[in-house]
């Protein structure tokens, strides 16, 4: 077996040194942190992933560089494993590893000792496919990421800038390109005619929708949207807003689908572009999640979040099934994880089985998988739709025996090809929720009444050391630190029930607290058509989300002169 080129390495990574007072952690999303600090960070990813594609006999790893969300000063990095899902759960730890050996020596005694831990024939070759998305300071680190690839020698193509799940779909594609199991051609245009091609099918003799506005975040999904239109042509009339990709300092700021969700209101620069009853939804900064909402004839605003899209969409499939003649063979089920509203989760257990995982499309994903369609979506607007491999055989082979089930079968076999499987993908995602509208003439109204949120509230506490809070339960209850889940069930019940759950984020230096009201009728007994307005259930969720985390800001040793003047 040859060796590591060690002198390579060596004078590669002489360039690209570690900060000596950072520690990093591949998250949830991979790393993510300031930009600034991640010079040595990309240049050791760039060499686990050629490691990661020697390891599996070539294959091609996809490395994205983005922070998505996050404020635009931060940046990151994530691999993508070959079927474009994300990078297998014990590589995070030998990512982990690498990224904080503290020299160049100890970098290649790491590498070293990983080739022969998990046995990587490093004569193999390696091959990756990259991208990034707009940010300021992308260029530079792709620099440092290019440097990690030229000194294992990997065969590395440039993706450009584009959003993460077209990386993710290059990804599959280049793999299985030229197989049984293709998915598309090999290019950004393969990814927009793929997806245009299977929504023209699906509303074709449909009437054409009113035009849909489009928050991009002003983030790459800019760019991806707007090539889209290109294709989509007339079938539906996209109106892109916050597409100003190279202004600094507008990415994710006061737009956006994380905007959207944690401060349950309407980008305010859309306020007066929307008309009453228009369908209007937001991107985040790589277009990987997705929101909906719409404004009603007095201006209130009504937020379609990933939980509604789960319940149009996995509806939708349920019928297909059932009217292709497919229902005792093709079961549909749904995962979401405990920021699901609960009211969500009741709506869609009523009708179908649902499954409540850990945070993170890694989770959502494996466990959708053991489904013949599997519908998953976070609350956060991030989710897609799987069909396993036997029921897309089926799909495929199946006779129908009436025009009725032909019809339904056709539609079933073009959302596979209009469905990014490989991850979440706002613009997939969003010609998605599309189609299900126009089958079935609903304005954001109908949908929203598929059932009513309970009031929620989403609060961030910083903290000194997020790792000391751990979670069990699918993330439900705090194990660490001690006695702090016994206080929360206490504030809770005093709050009259309810539910509040504490967890440390995987993507940012905090802990996320979620408090959501119980039933309404419990609160005091007046009808709220909506989340978000005057609601004694409001003020209620947000007291009861500020008391906890008071609670984890003094348990955390939170310094009391800076403790927010909101926690209660
Ligand atoms: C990433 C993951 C999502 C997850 C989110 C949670 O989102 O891809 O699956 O829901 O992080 O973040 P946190 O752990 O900080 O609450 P994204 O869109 O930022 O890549």
């Amino acid at each position: 077996m040859s060796k590591l080129p060690f002198q390579t390495l060596k004078a590669f990574s002489d360039a690209h040194p570690k900060p000596s007072n950072r520690h990093f952690q591949y998250g949830t999303a991979g790393f993510r942190t300031l930009g600034s600090t991640l010079d040595s960070v990309m240049f050791r990813v760039g060499v686990l992933a050629g490691l990661r594609s020697k390891r599996l006999d070539g294959k091609t790893i996809g490395v994205m560089v983005t922070a998505s969300h996050n404020p635009e000063q931060d940046n990151g990095v994530k691999l993508v494993d070959p079927r474009g899902e994300m990078l297998e759960a014990s590589w995070e730890g030998h990512a982990t590893v690498l990224a904080n050996a503290a020299t160049t020596d100890e970098f290649l005694t790491a590498l070293d000792a990983l080739v022969k831990a998990v046995k990587i024939d490093v004569s193999k070759p390696a091959r990756v496919v990259y991208a990034r998305d707009t940010r300021s300071s992308g260029p530079a680190l792709v620099a440092a990421l290019e440097d990690g690839f030229k000194a294992l020698g990997i065969e590395a193509r440039d993706a450009g800038v584009t959003t993460t799940p077209i990386l993710h779909y290059l990804v599959k594609a280049i793999n299985t390109k030229g197989t049984p199991e293709s998915y598309g051609e090999d290019s950004e245009d393969g990814y927009y005619k793929k997806l245009s091609g299977a929504f023209k099918k699906l509303v074709a003799g449909k009437t054409e929708p009113e035009p849909l506005v489009i928050d991009c975040a002003n983030g790459v999904g800019a760019h991806a949207a707007a090539k889209l239109a290109e294709y989509l042509g007339n079938s539906i009339p996209l109106v892109l807003e916050n597409i100003a990709t190279s202004t600094p300092g507008v990415l994710n700021e006061s737009c956006g689908a994380d905007y959207v969700k944690t401060t349950q209101r309407l980008p305010p620069n859309l306020v007066d572009k929307l008309k009453p009853g228009q369908r209007a939804c937001s991107l985040d900064g790589d277009a990987d999640r997705l929101m909906y909402y719409y404004l009603d004839e007095r201006g209130h605003f009504y937020m379609l979040d990933g939980d509604k899209i789960a319940a149009l969409v996995a509806a939708f499939i349920v019928d297909l099934v059932r009217l292709a003649g497919l229902d005792s063979e093709i079961k549909v089920g749904v995962v979401q994880t405990a920021y699901a509203n609960g009211a969500s989760t009741k709506y869609l257990s009523e009708r179908l089985p649902v499954k409540c995982v850990p945070t993170g499309v890694k989770h959502l994903h494996h466990a959708a998988e053991h489904y013949n369609i599997g519908v998953y979506f976070e609350a956060n607007g991030h989710g897609t739709v799987l069909f396993s491999p036997t029921t897309q055989e089926k799909l495929a082979k199946h006779e129908p025996s009436t025009p009725a089930q032909s019809t339904a079968l056709n539609h079933l076999i073009n959302l596979t090809q209009l469905i990014n499987q490989t991850v979440g993908d706002a613009l997939s995602d969003m010609l998605l929720v599309e189609v299900v509208l126009t089958h079935k003439s609903y304005s954001g109204v109908e949908w929203n009444s598929l059932y009513a949120d309970l009031p929620n509230r989403l609060v961030k506490v910083v903290v000194s050391d997020r790792n000391a809070f751990r979670t069990e339960d699918a993330e439900r209850r705090l194990v660490s630190p001690h006695g702090l889940q016994t206080r929360i069930d206490e504030l809770v019940r005093r709050y009259g029930g309810g539910r509040s759950f504490v967890r440390p984020s995987g993507t940012e230096d905090v802990v996320r607290v979620y408090a959501e009201a119980s039933v309404r009728s419990q609160a005091d007994g007046k009808d709220y058509p909506h989340v978000i307005g005057t609601s004694t259930y409001v003020v209620f969720v947000t007291e009861l989300a500020f008391r906890v985390a008071g609670l984890v800001y003094d348990e955390a040793g939170g310094d009391p002169s800076r403790r927010p003047k909101e926690f209660l």
